[in-house]
């Protein structure tokens, strides 16, 4: 009697759900459950610390000793508690960077921590980490290197079985990994035990990916593998820190291989991809990807960071954003600034989600089902989506709000366990009964974020106009972002004019000419104004929508330099030489190499004045060189007979490259002469990147 009972109602249910109407059929390539569970990371920690952090390098030759790696403060805690609070949602080692050093103390290689001052070579820097990113609840990744330039049998088959064999104790004894991050870079020559030469190995075939690819699937089933080729997750073919609008998680994976030479490609993926393939969008908070005093003032600001967020995470990618902790074993203050910053702009841009479980219709709803109803892309659920019948592939889903309302930012995702599908798609708003197109896109994928002009909107519609199939979007987000207020950057050209820009436009700033604090009662900037005369500008940014203000940011400037000129060199191509007094920090000029004298400049300042002291801002190029370190300075009324009015050094400049000020005893002059007399390189090659008087 029970048996039949049971056998009706399972016969009821299976009729039921006969008469449902089904989901639309996947559409090729799919992702893995490892994909899926790696695409919700969306914004995760990169960690360059290793050798090179104590020999302040990029790229280590190899023949580096243990002895040279020696932190002080070394505090893992302390990166998993900042990545944490930046929001992030994982932290990926530098395990074995190029120069082969390894932060485990493994038994493939003497050249590890265990013979590292650090701790007296009884640490395990990777198992420290490890259980830091457990006590704060963040997945775990490994980069290691496949190049090793400290191997003495890099380029034999012998080696390929110690990256192996590393590669099994790092995914054997530190936990659950959730990405393995095998880098493309090969650049050939290194130490290579003492060899110091060149060794070339075949990319495609010398790490025997399949057999490496199997010994992850076997140890760490659940985590992605990276490369410029995946298997699980690719590069996103620039280091700059974005995706293309257009973005594909599919790739024709087979064509590709790590340093291949179209990886511009990368940046969009293939509409007809073969595989499951979605980009990793891996960019550094500094220039480098270690640590370099010289950088410190050159963290990204947070306008760059926003920027790098929305077109990274908005368009379609997951975002790992490098910290290059420093040489004490700390992340920077610097950086830990920019990341909180960044932290805070992203929790106000996404603070109030409009969208939700507003009233929403679609021109076409798959079967007139419930379960493909509009209503499933605000329902906070993401197993849930909108769907349309089989051969739809353009159709219209609107909110309605029941009151006008400020948009401007739209996030949009796909369901991709049915794979993605959407080739082309509008966002228009209704203001004042009349429709405006706001954005015409391509690709969505898992995530795509628009930004645009506020809009007063009583409706928002997304129209899609192609896809692969039958529409399946699982979410769409409405928020009003408050403006970006970012300080401003004061700057002038060589007429003189000073412009004060902000990253949103909309954004007002205010200034002051008299040295005083400014505040939203102080002169609004318009447009660019002169200063000829010894000025200091001070500037504030303010969105009064909000009442919020920027610090104030402060340049000082002296006479403008228009009728400047460089009249004589030491070496090095005088008609080029504008650019150290074109009021341009950001270009240099710099005398010829292999000079083995102190070089020197001389300027005509076009006018006799009063000075009482001069600058010099080095060079702000990634790989600086000639920095002057100890100078002398002389003036001249006529250009023939000198007088040396100030000589020293300008300390520390090569570690913190910001513009120096030196001040003297007020000279007349209408020439001044500046000689490097010590520089930082090989040779007495010396470099400006911008001078500049102090006059009375
Ligand atoms: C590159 C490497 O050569 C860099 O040193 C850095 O590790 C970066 C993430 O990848 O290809």
């Amino acid at each position: 009697m029970k048996k039949s009972f049971i056998y009706l109602i399972t016969l009821a249910l299976s009729i039921l759900s006969c008469s449902e109407t089904p989901p639309p059929k996947p559409i090729g390539p799919l992702p893995a459950a490892r994909q899926l569970a790696w695409q919700e990371m969306g914004y995760y920690a990169f960690i360059h610390f290793n050798m090179n952090t104590f020999t302040d390098m990029e790229w280590g030759t190899g023949g580096e000793s243990p002895a040279q790696f020696n932190p002080t403060e070394l505090d893992t805690r302390q990166w998993a508690r900042v990545a944490k609070d930046a929001g992030m949602k994982g932290i990926i080692i530098t395990a074995k960077h190029h120069d082969g050093f390894c932060l485990w103390p493994t038994k493939t290689t003497e050249h590890s921590v265990k013979n590292s001052p650090w701790k007296d070579g009884k640490g395990d820097l990777i198992k420290d980490l490890s259980e830091a990113c457990e006590e704060y609840g963040l997945k775990f990744g490994i980069y290691l290197s496949p190049w090793d330039r400290n191997n003495a049998n890099y380029g034999q088959p012998e080696y390929v079985n110690i990256f192996h064999e590393q590669l099994r104790e790092l995914l054997s004894n530190y936990g659950p990994i959730f990405e393995v991050w095998f880098d493309g870079a090969n650049g050939g020559s290194g130490y290579y035990g003492g060899a110091n030469e060149t060794r070339k190995i075949d990319n495609k075939t010398y790490y025997e990916w399949d057999k490496t690819t199997e010994i992850v699937r076997e140890l760490q089933p659940d985590a992605v593998i990276f490369s410029d080729a995946g298997p699980d997750v690719r590069w996103v073919g620039t280091e700059e820190g974005f995706a293309n609008e257009t973005n594909w998680s599919i790739m024709r994976r087979d064509e590709i291989y790590p340093g291949w030479p179209r990886y511009k490609e990368l940046r969009s993926g293939h509409e007809d991809g073969t595989h499951w393939l979605p980009a990793e969008v891996n960019t550094s908070i500094r220039p480098g990807w270690y640590y370099h005093p010289r950088e410190d003032h050159q963290v990204k600001t947070l306008s760059r960071l926003v920027r790098t967020f929305y077109e990274s995470v908005g368009r379609n990618g997951n975002f790992l954003l490098n910290l290059p902790v420093d040489d004490r074993g700390l992340v920077h203050e610097n950086d830990v600034a920019q990341l909180m910053a960044l932290r805070n702009q992203l929790d106000k841009d996404f603070a109030h989600e409009l969208a939700k479980n507003i009233e929403v219709s679609a021109s076409n709803t798959r079967g007139n089902s419930d379960r493909f109803a509009p209503q499933m892309v605000n329902d906070g659920n993401p197993d849930t989506y909108w769907s349309t019948d089989d051969g739809v592939v353009s159709a219209s889903i609107t909110f309605d709000f029941d009151t006008p309302t400020e948009v401007n930012r739209i996030v949009l995702q796909e369901y991709i366990p049915l794979g993605q599908r959407v080739k082309q798609f509008n966002v228009s708003a209704e203001v004042e009964g009349q429709w405006q197109k706001l954005d015409e896109q391509t690709t969505i994928g898992y995530k795509r974020i628009l930004r645009f002009d506020v809009v007063n909107a009583t409706k928002i519609k997304v129209d899609i106009v192609d896809a692969k199939g039958p529409l399946t979007i699982s979410n769409i987000e409405l928020y009003h972002a408050p403006k970006l207020v970012t300080l401003p950057q004061i700057s002038r050209d060589k007429e003189g004019m000073v412009d004060l820009s902000v990253a949103d436009k909309s954004v007002e700033v205010f200034y002051t000419v008299d040295g005083s604090t400014p505040t939203p009662d102080a002169i609004k900037f318009e447009r660019p104004f002169l200063i000829d005369a010894p000025t200091t500008v001070k500037a504030i940014a303010f969105d009064g929508e909000t009442n919020t203000k920027s610090e104030s940011s402060s340049q000082y400037f002296d006479v403008a330099k228009k009728n400047w000129k460089v009249i004589s060199v030491s070496s090095g191509n005088i008609e080029e030489a504008g650019k150290l007094i074109d009021d341009n920090p950001d270009t240099y000029w710099a005398t010829d190499e292999g000079v083995n004298r102190p070089q020197e400049i001389v300027i005509d300042l076009g006018a006799e004045y009063t000075l009482k002291g001069f600058t010099y801002a080095p060079i702000q190029t990634r790989y600086p060189f000639g920095i002057i370190m100890d100078y002398e300075f002389s003036a001249s009324t006529n250009g023939k007979n000198w007088n040396m009015v100030s000589q020293g050094e300008f300390g520390n400049i090569v570690n913190n490259r910001i513009g120096q000020t030196i001040n003297f005893s007020p000279v007349r002059a209408r020439y001044i002469k500046l000689k490097g007399v010590r520089v930082d390189g090989e040779d007495f090659r010396t470099s400006f990147g911008e001078v500049g008087i102090i006059s009375e």
